[in-house]
């Protein structure tokens, strides 16, 4: 973080400017920059995208853009309608042309971890049906290895209990995923998150094989060969692609 420090005669205001915001706003505005008039683009979830569909919404409002949005959450849904962005389902379009979306973390293979914010499983519809996927993060996400932030796994609520058993007694640290007043959290579908606190994973290929051979297990947070570039905010945004 950097400490601004304000000097108005005797007045003296300290405001802390946190550089994962900064980045996050700086990746969101340039990822807006990339929208052409006619297309239709994918709106993921998160703070980052947030300063996307902030972005997108005064290009539309300020020059006439005319896109279509597809959402991935409620969350986004109600955000980018409060803006003026008109929406459509997945289903009502033929394809996405470029999807925008956020990431919790990404390794250098580009790998990435989703579902922070729960909404994974149409982060990954939307992904698959998006011709570009683009993620936009703050550098502090980008490691060499994934694995420390805890691995979403959505889950069917009817049989949960004895999947977190399963995972528990595979050492895999599960935890339902639950809100600040101990519910466990329910996706936009009614699921349940468990979460896997691994530390690093090594082979995320044979850990997303497994959790999908695994009955209840609606879908997981490893999107792997699922994103096309990556954006990392800085005064000038790095952009890493998976070619
Ligand atoms: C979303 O991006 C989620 O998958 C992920 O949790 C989120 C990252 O949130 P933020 O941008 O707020 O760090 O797609």
């Amino acid at each position: 973080s950097v400490k601004l420090i304000y000097c108005q005669g005797e007045k003296e205001e300290h405001i802390v400017i946190d550089q994962q915001i900064i980045q996050k706003k700086q990746a969101g505005e340039f990822a807006a920059t990339l929208i052409t008039d006619g297309m239709i683009v994918g709106l993921g979830t998160g703070s980052t995208v947030r300063f996307f569909i902030e972005a997108l919404a005064a290009k539309i409002n300020n020059e006439g853009l005319n896109i279509t949005g597809v959402t991935t959450s409620n969350k986004t849904s109600s955000l980018a309608k409060s803006l003026g962005i008109k929406l459509a389902s997945v289903d009502e379009v033929p394809m996405i042309d470029l999807t925008i979306d956020g990431a919790d973390e990404v390794d250098h293979q580009l790998n990435g971890i989703k579902g922070g914010g729960a909404a994974l499983l149409f982060e990954k519809i939307v992904a698959l049906n998006s011709k570009k996927n683009i993620w936009i993060i703050d550098e502090s996400k980008y490691h060499e290895v994934i694995g420390q932030f805890p691995l979403p796994v959505e889950v069917v609520p009817y049989g949960s209990h004895h999947l977190l058993k399963k995972f528990l007694a595979a050492d895999m640290q599960p935890t339902f995923r639950r809100t600040a007043t101990g519910e466990r959290v329910t996706t936009d579908v009614g699921n349940y998150i468990i979460d896997l606190h691994l530390n690093r994973i090594e082979y995320p290929q044979s850990l997303a094989y497994f959790l999908e051979q695994t009955i209840g297990v609606v879908e997981h947070g490893l999107f792997l060969k699922t994103v096309d570039e990556v954006i990392i905010g800085g005064n000038q945004p790095t952009l890493i692609s998976n070619t």
